[in-house]
């Protein structure tokens, strides 16, 4: 939406200050090694007073956080002598090379230092180079070079980083359990620069606690991506492996910057094709990229192919012949791709082929394909999102919620030990709020996954900002053990900033920090990644981290609150507000929604016995409703609107209320941006501006359109009257139109009283025009119209024939009707009116879009708001 926020809002709006707690930096240690004391000077000015305010620091959208920007300081310089500059590679492994070339760039970027690449050592003990060395390799490689060496036991992946001086000479080490150890520490370290973080000393020691930790791809080989919102396919086009891979080496490096060691490229709902022998060749050429960066391909399989791929009569997982078809393929992977991590399976669930039509189990068919890559040693993920979608609405017992646990947890202990059962972190389908998968509480016998969704799939598809991180702690918390995987569903694309959001990044990073390590904080996570993507400014940091850290309960509160789940329109495209499309039908994201009550009963006694699957003492607490929480309340009861919560409010005014709550906090967002111009890098600042700017108008269609349905749906009214009440709008259809006609919208509410205009094709111009009836003065405008997918609109809006601004209509909205996916509000401030004089929107549609006008509202500023 470049262009669509028109002049008027080029004007300052009130500035408010993001409040968030001012980072505290203790001092450091005096008496460290020289080497450190380079690191020490970087570190110990505060960034705040080195930054210079003349120019925001230039950021690249496709590095990501790893922006490694210029640390400035004349201690830098001061110290240079100091400065290790032979880098001593004992491992010539792609990684090790990698975390060499990385190191280099980044010390070149924030330090201005060069290191020179020494040549490899002749004998295994080394002879250190005048002016010291950073050492690059593995922990026993380290110590066969320099025998004085001791390092802890590290679990693959895991890494020292470390400062020391011998015979006077700075030394550096990075020392990994493994090539990818190397990598991770090289990164760890660079990050650790760049954060500035204080330190006594520069002594990191990391090994992570899962080993398995994936990014799930739901490409699609024709190169679109399932529920993606970042362009087009990295790996594929047009049913080939892309020629070009320059981006999917590129995402390796994020990848590997984060420790992630695992990437199934394929969508999860598999073409065959994927696993055709013909096209195994390209398959490797992607393995290839992302060796170096220590990422392993993975591959979905469709449980059909050896029958739709290997032509065989079955693919029944019993059938000798369907287990040689798998060895065979599985041979003839590792033939072209040694590494291959693996299979990701979804079988029996949203219409893939599953091991239930020959009365199979899922343990034998996650079976029969482990066994032919164990030999490889390679893994099976095989998901738990197993369910039935035509389950019948009238069956009060009926609950999808169960189905995971019901079909699984019988099978704990049947798994192979190469499996590992990839479960969703709630039992529903990645909603705004969930309880914990009851699988994941209790498969003591199995080891588990688990999935995260990175994707913004029903949480604003990158077009509103959400954090997700403090959403997925609350889930990792109740994991007492670590799991073996994660997995996390991540939807990257050809856009150069990956995911079609700059603010979104946050979450592929917190993701693959959190699989790194589940117990770093949202807030910590966050600070790193602001930090990192857009350098040390105070008011920066303070600002993108109070919106992010706000974003995901203001979604909440305008999206669907007391454990209501996302109330999209699941039928749809999963975005905008659709709670009609929750009941009724078979897929069973029920919420029960009714005239006296609303929530699904899923308690032993009365309801679907879902409690059950809990431990006891959870079940219990759910179960009683003096204990049960009100943010999942009605996920786990049905009951009346009038059943009073703990904080006092009934259920339906409480639903009210956190929908006002929601849009008001929304509203909040661009006004803190603001602050920042002149901060940031300017294309920042404004795509992040006009997505606030989108957001914050969306909250309100989607508060209108939620509070107006269950207004409808229960009868009671808004105690502050709110509800149905808009006295600040003109309703298009209520203005004196040329060239437009009166539409009625579906569903009714995504239009404020159902109706809203249209401009039929053959016009080349509508307009609908009103007269000021308010008193003189100064207005927030706001004007609701649809951007349907195709062509383009164009309006412009007059106050008494002067334009107050122009726009063309939003691109990339899902939909191609006057709809709740397609419906923008904007707004414009501080537009000074006077009664009497007419307020128009012109508009020209293109390209089949009618140029759908809902309505005006006028909203007052208060004097001095300026
Ligand atoms: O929620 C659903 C998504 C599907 C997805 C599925 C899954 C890949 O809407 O697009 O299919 O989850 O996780 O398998």
């Amino acid at each position: 939406m470049a262009d669509s926020m028109g002049n008027a809002t080029s004007g300052a709006l009130a500035r408010s200050r993001a409040q968030s707690p001012a980072d505290a930096r203790p001092g450091l240690a005096a008496s460290i090694p020289a080497l450190v004391c380079i690191f020490c000077a970087l570190l110990s000015t505060s960034p705040a007073a080195t930054v210079k305010r003349s120019l925001p620091p230039r950021f690249d959208p496709t590095s990501a956080w790893l922006q490694y920007l210029p640390l400035r300081t004349p201690a830098v310089r001061a110290l240079d002598r100091e400065t290790p500059r032979q880098l001593i590679l004992l491992d010539s492994s792609p990684q090790v090379r990698s975390a060499a070339r990385e190191l280099r760039r980044g010390f070149a970027s924030m330090v201005g230092l060069r290191l020179h690449p020494a040549k490899p050592a002749s004998s295994p003990v080394i002879q250190l180079p005048h002016g010291g060395a950073v050492l690059l390799g593995t922990a026993q490689e380290l110590r066969r070079a320099l025998p004085f060496l001791r390092f802890p036991a590290l679990r693959p992946g895991g890494f020292v980083v470390r400062s020391l001086r011998r015979q006077g000479q700075p030394l550096l080490l990075i020392a990994g359990a493994d090539a990818n150890g190397v990598l991770y520490g090289s990164f760890a370290l660079l990050r650790h620069m760049a954060l500035a973080e204080p330190v006594p000393d520069i002594r990191l020691q990391e090994s992570p606690a899962v080993p398995v930790r994936w990014v799930n791809e739901w490409d699609n080989l024709n190169g679109r991506i399932e529920r993606g919102y970042g362009g087009n396919s990295i790996f594929f086009d047009q049913g080939q492996v892309r020629a070009d891979l320059t981006r999917v080496s590129q995402y390796g490096r994020l990848l590997a910057s984060l420790g992630i060691n695992g990437c199934v490229v394929n969508n999860v709902n598999a073409d065959p094709r994927s696993l055709a022998a013909s096209f195994l060749p390209q398959l490797a050429r992607i393995a290839n990229a992302l060796r170096p960066w220590g990422v392993r391909l993975a591959l979905s399989a469709n449980l059909s192919s050896p029958q739709s791929e290997g032509k065989l009569a079955t693919y029944d997982p019993l059938d000798p012949n369907v287990a040689q078809w798998w060895r065979m393929k599985a041979d003839q992977i590792y033939r072209l791709i040694p590494d291959f991590a693996g299979f990701l399976v979804k079988a029996g669930a949203e219409g893939q082929p599953g091991p239930d039509v020959y009365h199979r189990t899922h343990a034998d068919a996650a079976n029969v394909v482990a066994r032919a890559v164990a030999p490889h040693g390679g893994l099976v993920l095989y998901r738990a999102f197993v369910y039935n979608n035509h389950l019948d609405y009238h069956d009060l017992k009926a609950d999808r919620a169960r189905a995971a646990y019901d079909i699984i947890h019988p099978l704990d202990g049947k798994f192979d030990a190469n499996v590992i059962v990839q479960i969703k972190n709630g039992p529903i389908d990645f909603q705004v709020r969930e309880p914990i998968s009851p699988l994941l509480l209790d498969l003591p016998h199995t080891r588990k996954a688990v999935e995260l969704e990175i994707t913004q799939e029903y949480l604003g598809q990158q077009r509103q900002v959400v954090y997700l991180v403090p959403m997925w702690r609350q889930a990792l918390r109740w994991l007492q053990h670590p799991p073996a995987g994660f997995a996390g569903v991540a939807g990257v694309g050809l856009d150069p900033n990956w995911l079609g959001s700059d603010m979104a990044q946050a979450n592929l990073y917190g993701y693959g920090r959190l699989a790194w390590d589940r117990k770093l904080t949202a807030r910590r996570i966050l600070r790193e990644w602001t930090q990192l993507s857009f350098g040390p400014d105070p008011l920066v940091n303070h600002t993108v981290n109070a919106i992010q850290m706000r974003s995901w309960p203001t979604y909440e509160h305008y999206t669907g609150v007391l454990g209501l789940q996302t109330l999209t329109n699941i039928v749809g495209p999963h975005y905008g507000p659709g709670p009609a499309s929750a009941d009724h039908n078979g897929w069973g994201q029920w919420i029960r929604a009714g005239h006296h009550g609303i929530g699904m009963d899923r308690t032993s006694a009365s309801g679907t016995g879902f409690l059950g699957q809990y431990p006891s003492w959870l079940e219990a607490r759910y179960t009683s409703l003096a204990t049960c929480p009100d943010h999942l309340l009605l996920f786990m009861h049905h009951l009346p609107y009038t059943y009073r919560l703990h904080n006092g409010e009934s259920v339906i005014q409480d639903i009210y209320d956190a929908h006002y709550r929601g849009a008001s906090e929304a509203a909040q967002f661009p006004q803190w941006w603001m602050a920042l111009r002149g901060h940031l890098d300017p294309q920042v600042y404004q795509a992040t501006l006009n997505e606030l700017r989108y957001q914050a108008g969306y909250a309100v269609v989607w508060r209108d359109f939620i509070n107006q349905y269950f207004f409808e749906l229960s009868g009671i009214p808004d105690q502050r009257g709110r509800v149905g009440h808009h006295p600040d709008r003109v309703e298009a259809e209520a203005m004196r139109l040329r060239g437009y006609r009166v539409v009625a919208v579906t569903p009714a509410e995504a239009a404020s009283q159902g109706k809203a205009v249209a401009c039929p094709a053959h016009q080349a111009v509508c307009s609908a025009g009103t007269i000021v009836r308010q008193p003189n003065g100064t207005y927030t405008l706001s004007v609701l119209y649809y951007a349907p997918a195709q062509g383009t609109a164009r309006f412009e809006l007059l106050a008494g024939g002067r334009p107050i601004a122009h726009w063309t209509s939003m691109k990339g909205l899902p939909g191609s009707t006057l709809n709740a996916d397609t419906a923008v509000r904007l707004s414009f401030p501080h537009i000074r009116l006077r009664k009497g004089e007419p307020l128009t929107v012109r508009a020209v549609p293109s390209g089949g879009n009618p140029a759908g006008l809902d309505y005006i509202a006028l909203h007052r500023e208060a004097a001095g708001s300026r």
